[in-house]
């Protein structure tokens, strides 16, 4: 699939090769792209209790033995991918190695470790975990970063990243190697130490180490590990690197169910923009992850994609082809077939907690479309007995929706601030420990 790709026009973008044509005002975003609510089509969406074959689930237990393992499937197989069992079962025998460990991190007020989980073929994911000085096992955060672990903290003991990244003259890279310049770059995003005040672990993976993200057809990265004999990429109902990033999180779950220090019953996945989509078919796909929070994730996260505003599904699958499989893209001209939408998506979390959250200008991710999505949830949520979500229109900005589904828009641009992290511990805090 995709081969040969690397003469193709986003893998050349990536490189910077190429200028961006004028139409595109923003890297992959086009001026022409609506913005306007009156030119949303008229759509209806499917209802996730609603089966094929027209037949609606009616009981819990009806969702969890045939109405979620067939939307599940919908989704897996058409749109990001399905994992390929040689990767299932080689995660099942991956064993993480510490190689640090510091009781006195951060100043004495945290406990660092860093693992690494060598998967052959030089591909190693590094696990970087900070825990806050105390006894007993901790609710903790885990979300994958676009930089390398190095860019959270500036604590100088974190090992700078070795798969490749994206060049940055700012900080000197410009062979997609990373140095130690870019230490602390994304602090701003990785708030550590309020987090470890608020009692929480903090947890990060580089997406690049899983699969770096450009489409050269998956010759780097965990994909060709697993390809059967003679098989040069992914088939086309397989994974894309979306879902190898989710699968990436799992293999971090693995370690911590394994961790006497980390509270496994409650690690809540997080992650921003393409990363917010990955924590989202990361919850979906694996139920040990307790909690789910999608900051701006947009078309493909909690966006619906019938809305078509701001991104659309074809304009996703046109600048990032490697991210879903390769059925996605039959539906670009036709997201009124797809079987779901990506409120189907957030449905397949419940009834676990699960948090949206929006920004007012980042209008390339539709935050209208994100809150209907979680809206769209609230009828498998009632469904297995939690309160669903707890509004009927899109709030305020800065006012939190209090419910299983939860909903938030701050003012402000596509990123990830401390202000947001305080928004999702104190979902964490309400959901896991006050209700
Ligand atoms: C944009 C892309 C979005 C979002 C974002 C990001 O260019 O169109 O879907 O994922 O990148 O991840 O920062």
């Amino acid at each position: 699939m995709r081969l040969p790709s690397k003469g193709s026009f986003s893998f050349l973008l990536t490189l910077g090769v190429v200028m961006l044509p004028p139409h595109l005002a923003v890297w992959g975003q086009p001026a022409d792209a609506n913005y306007d609510e009156s030119k949303v089509p008229a759509y209806t969406l499917p209802d996730p209790l609603v089966r094929l074959d027209g037949k609606r689930v009616a009981t819990a237990e009806e969702w969890k033995t045939e109405g979620r393992p067939e939307l599940y499937r919908l989704i897996e197989e058409r749109m990001f991918g399905r994992v390929p069992e040689r990767a299932e079962a080689a995660a099942r025998g991956a064993v993480w190695q510490e190689w640090d460990r510091d009781d006195q991190a951060l100043g004495g007020k945290a406990v660092r470790n860093q693992l690494v989980l060598p998967l052959g073929h030089g591909v190693e994911l590094d696990l970087l975990i900070y825990v806050p000085k105390r006894t007993g096992p901790v609710p903790l955060f885990v979300g994958l970063n676009f930089g390398g672990n190095h860019t959270v903290h500036a604590d100088p003991a974190i090992r700078v990243c070795r798969s490749w990244v994206r060049n940055d003259s700012a900080h000197g890279i410009t062979d997609n190697r990373a140095n130690g310049s870019s230490r602390g770059t994304a602090s701003s995003r990785w708030p550590i130490e309020a987090i470890l005040e608020r009692g929480y672990g903090v947890a990060t993976m580089y997406y690049g180490d899983i699969d770096p993200d450009f489409d050269d057809g998956f010759q780097n990265g965990v994909h060709g590990l697993y390809c059967e004999p003679g098989q040069t990429g992914p088939k086309a109902d397989e994974w894309g690197s979306i879902a190898a990033w989710a699968w990436g999180l799992s293999r971090a779950m693995d370690h911590f169910a394994t961790d006497a220090r980390i509270d496994a019953a409650h690690v809540a996945v997080m992650g921003h923009s393409r990363l917010g989509k990955t924590a989202l078919w990361a919850g979906a796909r694996d139920e040990r992850f307790a909690l789910v929070v999608s900051n701006n994730s947009g078309c493909g996260g909690a966006a619906l994609s019938r809305r078509e505003f701001g991104e659309t599904v074809r304009r996703i699958n046109t600048s990032f082809p490697h991210w879903f499989n390769d059925v996605f893209p039959t539906y670009n001209e036709r997201v009124a077939e797809l079987p779901f939408d990506q409120h189907s998506l957030i449905a397949l979390i419940a009834p676990r907690p699960v948090l949206v959250c929006s920004a007012d200008e980042d209008r390339w991710a539709d935050p209208r479309g994100e809150f209907l999505s979680a809206l769209g949830a609230d009828g498998v949520y009632r469904l297995l007995g939690t309160d669903g979500i707890a509004v009927k229109e899109m709030p305020a900005l800065k006012e939190v929706v209090r419910s299983r589904v939860s909903y938030h828009i701050r003012p402000g641009k596509h990123d990830v601030t401390p202000y947001d992290w305080q928004t999702y511990l104190d979902f964490a805090d309400a959901q896991w420990f006050r209700e």
